[in-house]
């Protein structure tokens, strides 16, 4: 297992001589954040983030996201090129060393939470989910906006891009899937790379939208559609364990490890029907038992990357929602502490 830290680049105030003084920290997970979804990654913004990773004795070897561009989920004769721009960009990032790419098959949006900042009862705050408060809100219409909605689109562009996808079901959007990762697959062979698709967050439809990487029965799917280990998964704890019928230690035992690349390990306590807040990472803190999932994961061979996901905010820290360096850090010392004891149980 390797630990890994998400890092935004140099606008992130999380610093790299920060995460390096994370105990056994291996390396970063960061992207090109400077150029638009669907266009090719520049050489040089690639190796510079490599680079500054490296100046901190961090690798970088895991790419959160690459992420895929519209047209393709959709379908549109555009993802021809849009496709080869993405096999492209898998060329380079194997070029400087990169290992695993993930990426998710969301339509439009994102990840999506109705509050960033969640008041604790220990004075701390944490992203949280609440399904009435979402639904209560109209996309089209609303001038509210979401954590991990793309401000990027106007309201117009939004409207027509809802319209484009009022014909796809979950079937299209699974042929679509198919279609890319059946031409993407070939590529990794070649540079041994290894994809890793995030779990739609929260596992269900919103908006109308289809969402199809929801649990076990999704991963079934995937793998009939392509059963190279290079068509693998990033288990995000938080995002399948908002649904209550995730067994998420069973999802390790049937698909096994070796398609299992990236781990997001967070915890959330799920607080009603559809409601989640996300909460400190140790198992008591929330509703996932994260000792009974490291274990499977280290009974399964595990030995690809691993994150603390989001973390909540402590000890006065502002910054990036969800993305602080205080609670993460305390997240992936915990979690490095429970493999140590699995691999020693183990070995006595
Ligand atoms: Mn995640």
């Amino acid at each position: 297992m390797k630990m890994t830290f998400r890092w935004y680049g140099a606008s992130d105030p999380v610093t790299l001589e920060n995460i390096r003084q994370i105990p056994k920290m291996s390396g970063i997970v960061s992207a090109v954040y400077s150029v638009p979804v669907g266009e090719i990654w520049g050489e040089q913004d690639i190796s510079e983030v490599a680079n500054q990773a490296a100046r901190n004795g961090l690798l970088f070897e895991v790419v959160e996201s690459v992420p895929v561009h519209e047209d393709i989920k959709l379908g549109l004769p555009s993802r021809d090129i849009l496709i080869d721009n993405f096999c492209e960009n898998i060329r380079r990032l194997s070029a400087v060393g990169v290992k695993c790419i993930c990426y998710n098959f969301m339509p439009v949006f994102d990840w999506l939470r109705s509050d960033l900042k969640k008041k604790l009862p220990d004075g701390s705050n944490a992203l949280s989910y609440d399904d009435a408060t979402v639904l209560s809100l109209d996309p089209l219409k609303s001038e509210l906006s979401l954590p991990g909605w793309d401000e990027s689109y106007t309201k117009d562009g939004l409207t027509a891009l809802m319209e484009k996808y009022s014909s796809i079901t979950e079937e299209k959007l699974w042929e679509n899937f198919a279609y890319f990762i059946n031409k993407i697959v070939p590529v990794c062979e070649q540079c041994d790379v290894n994809m890793a698709i995030h779990p739609d967050d929260p596992p269900w439809g919103i908006f109308g939208l289809p969402r199809i990487i929801t649990g076990l029965e999704s991963y079934r799917k995937m793998l009939k559609i392509n059963d190279s280990t290079r068509n693998g998964i990033t288990l995000c704890f938080g995002s399948l364990g908002a649904d209550p019928q995730n067994d998420i230690e069973n999802i390790i035992k049937e698909i096994g490890c070796k398609y299992i690349h990236f781990v997001h390990a967070r915890n959330i306590k799920i607080t009603g029907e559809r409601c989640f807040e996300e909460s400190a990472h140790p198992s008591d803190c929330g509703s996932i038992d994260m000792y009974a999932l490291l274990k499977a994961l280290h009974a399964g061979g595990f030995d690809g990357f691993i994150r603390p996901d989001h973390g909540r905010m402590i000890w006065g820290e502002t910054g990036r929602a969800g993305y602080g360096l205080y609670d993460r850090a305390l997240g992936s010392v915990y979690l490095t502490g429970l493999w140590e004891a699995i691999v020693k149980g183990y070995e006595q």
